[in-house]
């Protein structure tokens, strides 16, 4: 350990050379991140070991997240945070001739994850080991996380992201906590002594379940929470190849390749579902391995298993590890020797269920013969548990209808959601009105059924990555205006309200804005050669590439935008810049599309001279949590433009909210919220509300067609997709016309537009009354409080896990 710079650079000093092997002299900046990382990983192992002793030893509660995926981005920087030891070691590490940016850059994203849900996972465990709750994660340890995304004429194109190549310095390997999972096989049953039966699986293929725990380090606190990621091994690692004979040595490297196969990648879809083998074998994979070593702790303390439920709680993050169910009843039945009665009540007292869509080509439904063959046990229970589950909805309703609306198998496949429902105590949706019409539409069956399960817990995003962290300049202000306890209890940022009409504040907040501005302006020219215009307004949409996201509005409104620009080169506008980023699923190819447009149109209107500083629009590429860091302190405006009804929350407008950003957007998921909090006068609404939406899905009466043939704007942008408007070649964009017009325009593109573009009037002039502007800004920053995860975890942990805190001394 380490107290102060001398003491730091001694021992900095010392772990290049036990680490890395070199003096001095001859680190370079990747021997400078391990042997800072390294010294963090010391300084905190006391409290780690010392937090997993006060939980065993206290035996209080303790929640398990399960979640098939975890965004972790880059942690050193977090870590010395939390420790409060980034000073020191800033400084130090100085003195030694470095710089900890560059230290800290060395040091690979952990991108376990696809958007949304990945990175709520993430703030989660941050939240909780803050709160100093007992709150740990489950998920897997992909050799590959999301691809890296590459824009090459103008096209996406995707390279593999090999994070772990140099090792991962957070990661602890725990070979002798391994525990063994089963695939296939068949299922015998036998009568016991006792009249009871008893299930055996045999001829199963066998994969060893291998822990990595990473440290989850809490702020301020002694508190470190564990993520344990499973990694796939075969059983017998140590096998003589030479002894096999020529057969068997291919069948034991056949073995090990499909062995190896279950964690290699994370899947890149986050709003497909596709029934994949392998995304089967990965859910029941980590699910299996997790809930057995929960397990295997509890039983070690030598308690009833009946108080499971007053001790672990377990919630799945979405459907993914909705296997969780059958699997926990699998172990109580077949292992514990439970009744099927004890072991129900204790499964569904265990597990709670969050919902993150409503998009029905997201909801996973396996089908029964892949299922059947890879889980023959697992799929024996399922049956069971809907056997008895439609008895009960046929009791109450003796309506075959209902039945078939809520039956976890139909129409031979096993309904996740149905099963997540069915198997679980809490239900949530993850903004006020995602958890509205899941009550009313998507769940309204269920919802009827048992209203006691649902609930709405708005989602949140951690303060101290997406301010502390990423916006430091802006963090110190904020302390010097109200006092640094928000970082304690970030709803105290609402004192900032007092400053919103503040001149002199204000001017420190814009100031500080262009300092931002300036640093990703750096970034784009550096990277890209495109110049910015730091006057501009800084307009920014990053989030996945998706259909009912409409990057694709915004494309069509800078087209529109542009070509007023060019009737009228004098007119009068404030320049703008408009930056997006995001990736696209692989195979989607209207999201690729997409990406092809916005690029097309960043070389057209940034190699036009005539429009010189008054509009550039910029795609980045490889979105990243990184990247986010650099991008949302530096924005002016927010776009949040889903189609209403469609996002279920969003957390990326928290993260623009929170850095004093202004968002344009529907009154969808948390925006709704957002609204709530800053008031009507600091936000831009547009646009189709979620009850029109739905209502047209119902009762139809849109015609994308009479939009196009009544505004001329639209009619003119859409007509440029197909008449060689950006490179000559005239059918283009031809698929993206089609797709909007002949679809019907099912995410109502058309339909918002004019009123969008009229929101981007409202917004510029807002913007141009700077004193106006700045209050808004920072109204934005006030309010942003309720939006910090800790707020949403303290729902979480006391109206569905009853978890407490523990004080690690
Ligand atoms: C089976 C394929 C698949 C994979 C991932 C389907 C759906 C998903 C996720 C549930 C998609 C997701 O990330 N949803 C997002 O979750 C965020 C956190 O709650 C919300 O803020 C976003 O609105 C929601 O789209």
């Amino acid at each position: 350990m380490f107290t102060n710079k001398a003491e730091f650079k001694d021992a900095f000093i010392n772990k290049l050379q036990t680490m890395c092997g070199k003096g001095l002299d001859e680190a370079g900046i990747h021997d400078c991140y391990i042997g800072l990382a390294s010294l963090v990983r010391d300084c905190i192992s006391r409290n780690w070991i010392q937090t997993n002793k006060q939980y065993r030893d206290q035996g209080e509660k303790q929640v398990y997240y399960f979640s098939i995926e975890f965004l972790l981005g880059k942690l050193l920087d977090c870590h010395l945070i939390h420790t409060g030891l980034r000073q020191i070691c800033r400084e130090g590490l100085h003195e030694l001739g470095f710089d900890l940016e560059e230290v800290l850059a060395e040091e690979p994203d952990a991108g376990l994850g696809n958007g949304g849900l990945g990175r709520l996972a993430a703030c989660f465990l941050d939240s909780m080991a803050a709160l100093s709750l007992p709150g740990h994660g489950c998920g897997i340890r992909y050799r590959y996380g999301l691809f890296e995304q590459k824009i090459v004429n103008h096209h996406q194109v995707e390279l593999p992201d090999h994070w772990l190549r140099d090792g991962y310095i957070w990661e602890f390997r725990k070979a002798d906590k391994a525990v063994e999972v089963r695939f296939g096989g068949t299922v015998h049953c036998c009568k016991q002594g006792n009249g009871k039966l008893a299930f055996s699986q045999e001829d199963y293929e066998s994969i060893k379940a291998v822990p990595y725990d990473i440290p989850v380090i809490g702020y301020g606190n002694n508190t470190v929470n564990t993520l344990r990621l499973w990694n796939a091994e075969p059983l017998q690692v140590d096998f003589d190849l030479s002894s096999f004979n020529h057969g068997d040595y291919l069948k034991a490297v056949q073995y090990k390749q499909a062995v190896e196969r279950i964690c290699k990648i994370l899947y890149p879809d986050d709003s497909f579902y596709e029934g994949r083998l392998l995304r089967l074998k990965q859910q029941y994979f980590f699910v299996s391995a997790g809930l057995q070593s929960i397990l295997r702790r509890f039983k070690r303390r030598k308690i009833s298993i009946h108080a499971l439920p007053s001790k672990v709680a377990v919630h799945i993050n979405d459907t993914h590890p909705a296997l969780a169910v059958p699997e926990l009843m699998r172990l109580l039945l077949d292992e514990e020797g439970l009744g099927w009665e004890a072991a129900w009540q204790i499964t569904t007292e265990t597990i709670s269920y969050t919902n993150h869509t409503i998009m029905p080509e997201a909801l996973e439904k396996w089908p029964v013969e892949m299922f059947r063959t890879l889980l023959p046990r697992i799929y024996m229970i399922v049956e069971e548990i809907n056997r008895r589950f439609c008895e009960h909805v046929w009791n109450r309703y003796a309506d075959w209808d209902k039945v078939r609306e809520m039956s976890i198998i139909l129409d031979e496949q096993v309904h996740m959601a149905r099963l997540a429902v069915v198997g679980s105590y809490s239900v949530n949706g993850v903004a006020q009105i995602h958890s509205d019409i899941l009550r009313k539409h998507v769940m309204g069956s269920f919802y009827n059924f048992s209203p006691h399960k649902f609930n709405n817990k708005t989602n949140g995003i951690t303060h101290r990555r997406w301010l502390l962290k990423a916006n430091p300049e802006l963090a110190d202000l904020i302390s010097q205006a109200i006092s640094p306890g928000w970082i304690a209890n970030p709803q105290e940022l609402s004192n900032l309200m007092r400053y919103a009409a503040d001149s002199g504040f204000q001017d420190q907040v814009a100031e500080i804005k262009r300092t931002k501005k300036n640093s990703l302006a750096h970034f784009i020219t550096g990277k890209y050669g495109i110049k910015i215009n730091l006057d501009s307004i800084f307009d920014i949409q990053i989030k996945r590439i998706h259909s009912y996201k409409r990057q694709i509005l915004n494309a069509l409104h800078i087209m529109d935008f542009y070509h007023r620009l060019k009737q009228d080169p004098d007119l009068p506008i404030t320049p703008r810049t408009f930056i997006f980023a995001g990736k696209a699923a692989p195979g989607y190819f209207i999201a690729k599309q997409t990406i092809k447009l916005i690029n097309r149109l960043s070389e057209l209107i940034n190699g036009d001279k005539t429009i010189r500083d008054k509009l550039k629009v910029v795609f980045l590429e490889n979105y990243s949590v990184s990247l986010g860091e650099l991008l949302f302190p530096a924005a002016d405006v927010s776009e949040q433009i889903s189609t209403a009804s469609k996002e279920a929350s969003g957390t990326g407008n928290m993260k623009f909210m929170m850095n004093g950003a202004v968002t344009v957007g529907t009154l969808d998921g948390a925006n709704v919220e957002i609204r709530a909090a800053v008031g009507d006068d600091n936000i831009v609404i547009f646009g189709l509300r979620a009850e029109q939406v739905l209502d047209y899905y119902r009762y139809g009466g849109y015609n994308a067609w009479d939009i196009y043939n009544s505004d001329g704007r639209v009619k003119r942008v859409l007509e440029q997709l197909v008449d060689g408007f950006f490179s000559g070649e005239k059918e283009e964009f031809r698929l993206l016309y089609d797709y909007l017009l002949l679809n019907n325009d099912e995410f109502f593109v058309l339909k918002d537009f004019s009123d969008y573009a009229a929101a981007h009037v409202r917004l510029e002039s807002k913007y141009n009354d700077q004193r106006e502007w700045w209050k808004m800004s920072i109204a934005n920053i006030a309010h942003s409080g309720k939006f910090s995860s800790d707020r949403t975890i303290s729902e979480y942990a006391q109206g569905i896990w009853s978890i407490k805190p523990v004080i690690i001394p």
